[in-house]
């Protein structure tokens, strides 16, 4: 390696194969309980929750080490209903005219429709961007690599670190997303990557069957 500045790695303490076995288990397992809900309760959401679970997602690998992400948390009723209000404009025309018969036969076993109500009941929106320029430090305005890569990595932990922490997640993404940076203030370049709503789930949430079916191991991996 090229000579860099460098520390001794350390929270890598040694652990036994049956205990790593027992962990990556234990953790398979209580992924495996996360649902992507649609039913919200208004309930609302400790502040501190939302900060960990997003220093979480800035924890992640990212391209150069940029971090090119921001998440802009909306709580606020105004701007949950101006984006319920312009996510719904893009749904009507997506379920109405957009969508190729083949796009909603395969969203047919989830029941989705153009009806956004989660975006007004569910306390936190997380509105999650990609950065095209920028840098390690806020200051920095450099080219950014592999942003789709790193904002998706990003924003799958985030997604578990809101599981773990209890609360329901659903990623949204109303196409065309623009209107997301008008409405959160943020600029031209960024590039919406999706809505994620957080909360939690309403008494009586029901969620798709349909969702329940995931592929096993011998469908999603081989070894060489
Ligand atoms: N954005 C629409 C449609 C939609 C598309 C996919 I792919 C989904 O997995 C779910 C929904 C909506 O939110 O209803």
């Amino acid at each position: 390696m090229r000579d860099h500045p460098a520390t001794p790695l350390i929270g890598y303490p040694a652990v036994s194969d049956e205990e790593m076995i027992r962990r990556a288990s234990a953790f398979r397992e209580h992924m495996a309980r996360r649902r992507t809900v649609r039913d919200f309760s208004d309930r609302s959401v400790p502040r501190q929750v939302v900060e960990q679970a997003l220093l979480a997602a800035g924890s992640a690998p990212s391209g150069a080490n940029h971090q090119p992400w921001f998440f802009v948390v909306v709580e606020s009723p105004e701007a949950k209903a101006r984006i319920r209000a312009a996510a719904e404009v893009e749904e009507r025309e997506f379920y109405a005219n957009k969508a190729p018969q083949e796009w909603l036969d395969a969203l047919a076993p989830l029941g989705t429709d153009p009806d956004k109500a989660f975006l007004e009941v569910a306390p936190v929106l997380i509105a999650i961007f990609g950065q095209k320029r920028g840098g390690p430090r806020p200051s920095d305005a450099k080219k950014n690599y592999y942003v789709t890569e790193s904002v998706g990595i990003a924003t799958g932990l985030l997604i578990a670190a809101l599981h773990e922490a209890g609360l329901a997640t659903l990623t949204h993404t109303p196409a065309p997303m623009s209107f997301l940076n008008e409405i959160c203030g943020r600029p031209a370049d960024e590039k919406p990557f999706l809505l994620l709503v957080a909360g939690h789930p309403a008494e009586g949430a029901t969620v798709p069957i349909a969702a329940l079916d995931k592929k096993p191991l011998d469908a999603l991996a081989r070894w060489l």
